[in-house]
């Protein structure tokens, strides 16, 4: 195996799909058979919070959505767990500036996609010289998804990170919807990463695909 290209990275954070049991008002499984027939380009297992499944019951859940990721061709990222990743052969695991460090991580995983979170310009240098293949980059918009949550910054941090020179692939995430993923595209972002716009919408398909036609081409 080789790292991925920058290229096939910028395209794959297009439509950035995010999800844990605990975000799915419908049959999780249900919820990720219908992001990918809309169109997600990649998809990310975060099974957090009071509810979250753990030890082998984790494990399953994972391997069973990592199932249908692999039988439509959609590559498969874990959320924090870095041995999870490595145990189920993942295609690549996303970490935050409280876990791991990113560079024994990425000695751990190999050529395995490596996504660091940043929040400002120091966070995203050291993650590029650590060896991240993307950054997340966020909250943009207030959110509702994650507790911890820092204050949402709006689209001109990845403005001010593309100006300042960073050049490595960005998704950008925090309460991202289809009214407001075009201008986070515009500000410089590759691509729009989500859990609720899609996991918690009546029709998760329909969600993906209006999406997918706000990231459309810059
Ligand atoms: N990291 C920064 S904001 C966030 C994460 C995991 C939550 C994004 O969820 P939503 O529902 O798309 O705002
Ligand atoms: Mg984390």
């Amino acid at each position: 195996m080789t790292r991925i290209s920058t290229e096939t990275m910028k395209e794959l954070l297009r439509v950035y799909f995010i999800m844990g049991s605990s975000n799915c008002k419908k049959n999780p499984l249900s919820v990720l058979t219908e992001a990918i027939t809309g169109g997600i380009t990649l998809f990310q297992f975060r099974e957090k919070g009071k509810e979250a499944f753990t030890g082998e019951e984790k494990y399953a859940f994972a391997k069973e959505l990592q199932k249908i990721c692999r039988q439509h061709g959609v590559p498969f990222i874990v959320n924090d767990d870095v041995e999870l990743a490595i145990e189920l052969d993942a295609d690549g695991v996303h970490i935050g500036q409280d876990d791991e460090k990113a560079d024994v991580v990425r000695k751990k995983i190999g050529d395995k996609i490596l996504g660091v979170s940043a929040h400002n310009l120091e966070e995203a240098r050291a993650a590029m010289t650590a060896g991240a293949d993307y950054i997340g980059v966020g909250p943009i918009f207030p959110t509702t998804s994650k507790d911890d949550a820092k204050e949402a910054q709006g689209a001109s941090i990845i403005r001010f990170l593309r100006d300042s020179g960073i050049d490595i692939p960005i998704v950008a995430i925090g309460g991202i919807t289809h009214e407001n993923a075009s201008e986070v595209i515009a500000a410089g972002a590759d691509g729009v990463s989500v859990i609720s716009a899609i996991a918690s919408a009546e029709s998760p398909f329909d969600a993906t695909r209006q999406l997918v036609q706000c990231v459309k081409v810059k």
